[in-house]
């Protein structure tokens, strides 16, 4: 793309946004280029991850392109070949090689955390109404990314990357590549509108799509089913209160009652009229909007709502609204939402927690403190630590990255294959433990219970600690990396046995009453509350629920923190283990397998669930559970060894083969046959054969299909998984059964 044109996508966004005309849409051939992919630079910052495109000749001399960034980006690497691996732990040596060489200047991972298709309208819909210039090289690659991950055959968009087009994908998609500059006459987008088309129109989106197409001002607020703040001035006692529900719920619906409140609408500019006009199968001026709040495409009806839900909206729309909400429980309502919003945005610093309240809370901080208010300043600012570039373009990452996460994982791999103590990894491991030290949340926020959070001192979050929630699992994993590794002798003790201590404090507060542990908090309502699930898209996401992967995680720490600590708080420990681990027996199934809510889905679960079960020493030889679970995995194994599963299972809960098997799954599948104790070596070599056969020459696995989901619907892309999994896979191969030849 020229620079004549770039510079014209920038200021187009500019004037459009600033005198409400609307961007005068670019040709085609503008805006569906790449930009120069040598340009593009990973900047990370204490774990905060941003991207940056360098303008001069200059800047580019002066910032060179790490391994790192061209491997995101798809550029050649010229890495030298490896010796080709016949051995397990020669296969594991020459991917941490590879792996290495991804490790950022702070000492952990990052990668893309793309999969979900719903997150980047939010973003450019909010950089449109809040009048934020987009710039030149972000719109390109947006587009670009957008088209690169269009369906083929129907031109349309799904909920994530691997799923079949739906309203909620193709509408809100079809907006961002308006905003951004591309023609409604581009054949891509004749054949997007086409797909929108037949499945009914903008108006049989779900409820988050017709938010975000009300907020544009391309649909009625009459479409929206209702989202009162009001329900925050509900005493805690109430068993629906929000602070009762999933984080994620309630910290995106806090935002969004705001604006519902305010039934802030963009004032209409040329491409909005546009839009009115290309979303809907008939004259926007002839749609009864109010007829439409519950009218949904089959595609994007995962969840229906109930006729309990149903009645409810239809009393708030008809009685509540109307009748009995004074201008007094309006103000107040409000003001107590907006009040929470500017807790969350102070304690994440401006990060939140995720990318849906990101640009909501962007979107409310623009409502109420203007366009120039530090609040909105900051924001935009920090919205850019959601992107990622890679090979097809940009994207809007899951969270603010996997820092935290996918280091503890390596480090944890690294020690299991034994590799640890060799001295060609001690400056790696080293720089990934200053990364967990750095990250661990040292205090807990600011009146912690007025805004309904969780405990959090002493524990580690999924990306960083600016974003800063606890995550059972996450506190840990990192938990566990840290205890591993800082016995190794040549490790600094960087942090120290009150900081481990503060952790195991925070975990200890974490378990259910079930015995189970949840995600970020423990439950706090009742499983009922799914009936009120608005979001038709997702489904399980009212409340916390018990996840045999979190409970896992934190069994494992907690004996693992038990062996090197055994006076502290040990028949607490002891006693909580115990509960967890009845949870565990009891998730079950009679097949012998566990669902699993946050990676694909049994093989994920079963790997967790044996890893819980032989810390307390069940195995296949002692335990009829664990046989009945090791029966159920191996006969999903496939023909070539492997083990594929489709992420249909997440929707279904009933296990569903891929077509092909997966590095990731057959290696998950490996570890919980490992754990078990399988006596049969036989199924196990012929799996880790498949995946040392598969391994590129650099030392790498090439993507395969999405590894990871959440709320049962949505799919979401764990990269570096394919390097970490077989690590952990192929060392614990080596430790039981030998370095035998495999190939
Ligand atoms: C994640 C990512 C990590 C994941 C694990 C740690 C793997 C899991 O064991 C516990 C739950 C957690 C922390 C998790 C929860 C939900 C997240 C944050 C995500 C799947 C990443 C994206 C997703 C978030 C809800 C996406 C935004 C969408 C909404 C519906 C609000």
């Amino acid at each position: 793309m020229t620079r004549q044109a770039q510079s014209r996508i920038k200021s187009n966004a500019k004037s459009s946004t600033k005198t409400a005309n609307g961007a005068t849409a670019v040709t085609v051939d503008e805006v569906d280029q790449s930009t120069d992919l040598r340009r593009w630079r990973l900047l990370d910052d204490r774990g905060r991850q941003t991207w940056h495109y360098l303008e001069t000749d200059e800047e580019v001399k002066g910032w060179p392109q790490s391994t790192a960034d061209k491997y995101f980006l798809g550029l050649p690497l010229n890495l030298p070949d490896l010796p080709p691996a016949k051995t397990p732990l020669a296969s594991a040596k020459n991917v941490l090689s590879f792996l290495s060489k991804l490790q950022l200047a702070p000492g952990n991972w990052g990668c893309e955390y793309g999969g979900p298709m719903f997150l980047l309208p939010g973003l450019v819909v909010t950089w449109y109404v809040t009048e934020t210039p987009i710039p030149a090289p972000f719109a390109t690659e947006i587009t670009r990314y957008l088209f690169a991950r269009q369906n083929p055959k129907d031109g349309g968009w799904g909920l994530h990357i691997e799923a079949e087009s739906s309203v909620f994908g193709t509408a809100m998609n079809y907006v961002v590549m308006r905003i951004l500059g591309v023609s409604e006459e581009d054949q891509r987008m004749v054949k997007a509108r086409g797909m929108l088309h037949q499945l009914g129109g903008a108006v049989n989106g779900p409820h988050w799509a017709k938010f975000w197409l009300s907020v544009l001002g391309v649909m009625e607020w009459d479409a929206v089913n209702p989202v009162p703040p009001d329900l925050w001035l509900l005493p805690d006692w109430v068993p629906i209160a929000p602070w009762r529900w999933w984080i994620h719920m309630r910290q995106v619906f806090l935002p969004m009652s705001f604006v519902y409140s305010k039934k802030f609408s963009y004032p209409l500019t040329p491409l909005t009229r546009r839009l009115r006009e290309e979303l809907y199968i008939q004259p926007y001026a002839s749609i009864q909007f109010h007829s439409h709040r519950n009218t949904i495409s089959p595609r994007d009806n995962y969840h229906p709502k109930t006729a309990l839900l149903r009645t409810i909206n239809w009393a708030l729309v008809n009685i509540w609204n109307p009748y009995l909400r004074t201008e007094y429980i309006r103000k107040r309502a409000e003001d107590w939402a907006f009040d929470l919003i500017q807790r969350e945005d102070e304690n994440t610093d401006f990060a939140d927690l995720g990318p849906v309240n990101g640009p909501m809370n962007t979107l409310a901080c623009y409502i109420h403190d203007g366009a120039e208010s530090y609040s909105v300043k900051r924001h935009r600012d920090r919205l850019h630590d959601f992107l990622w570039v890679k090979s097809e373009g940009m994207l809007m990452n899951g969270t603010n990255g996997v820092q935290t996460w996918d280091t503890s994982f390596v480090i944890q791999a690294v020690i299991e294959a034994g590799m640890a103590e060799d001295p060609k990894w001690r400056e790696m491991l080293t720089k990934a433990l200053e990364f967990l030290d750095d990250q661990q949340i040292r205090e807990n926020v600011r009146e912690q219970q007025i805004c309904y959070r969780q405990q959090r001192k002493g524990a580690w979050a999924f990306s960083t600690k600016a974003q800063g929630y606890t995550v059972s699992d996450c506190t840990s994993e990192a938990l566990k990396a840290v205890i591993l590794l800082q016995r190794i002798p040549g490790f600094p003790a960087h942090i120290s046995d009150e900081r481990l201590k503060d952790a195991i404090d925070t975990l200890l507060t974490m378990q259910n009453a079930s015995g189970g542990f949840s995600s970020y908090e423990t439950q706090r309502g009742s499983e009922y509350m799914e009936y009120l699930n608005a979001a038709e898209v997702f489904g399980r996401i009212m409340i916390e629920y018990d996840y045999p992967e979190c409970t896992t995680a934190t069994v494992t720490a907690l004996s693992l923190f038990t062996k090197h600590y055994p006076d502290y708080r040990a028949k607490e420990i002891a006693r909580v283990k115990d509960a967890a681990l009845k949870y565990i027996r009891r998730a079950q199934r009679a097949d012998g397998s566990w669902y699993g809510s946050w990676g694909i889905c049994f093989t994920y679960a079963g790997m967790f669930a044996l890893e819980s079960l032989a810390s307390v020493g069940e195995s296949y030889s002692n335990s009829e559970r664990i046989r009945r679970a090791c029966e159920f995995l191996l006969s999903k194994q496939m023909p070539d060894g492997g083990w594929g599963e489709s992420y249909r299972s997440c929707e279904t809960g009933v296990y569903t083969h891929h077509e092909r098997s997966q590095v990731v799954q057959t290696c998950w599948a490996c570890i919980g046959l490992m754990e078990a104790e399988l006596p049969d070596r036989a199924p196990l070599e012929k799996a880790l054969r498949m995946v040392v056969g598969r391994q590129g020459s650099m030392g790498q696995w090439e993507q395969e299909a999405i590894e990871g989901v959440f709320n049962k619907t949505c799919m979401i892309s764990y990269p570096n998984y394919k390097f970490i999994f077989p690590i952990k896979a192929l060392g614990m191969f080596a430790k039981r059964f030998g370095n035998l030849e495999l190939l």
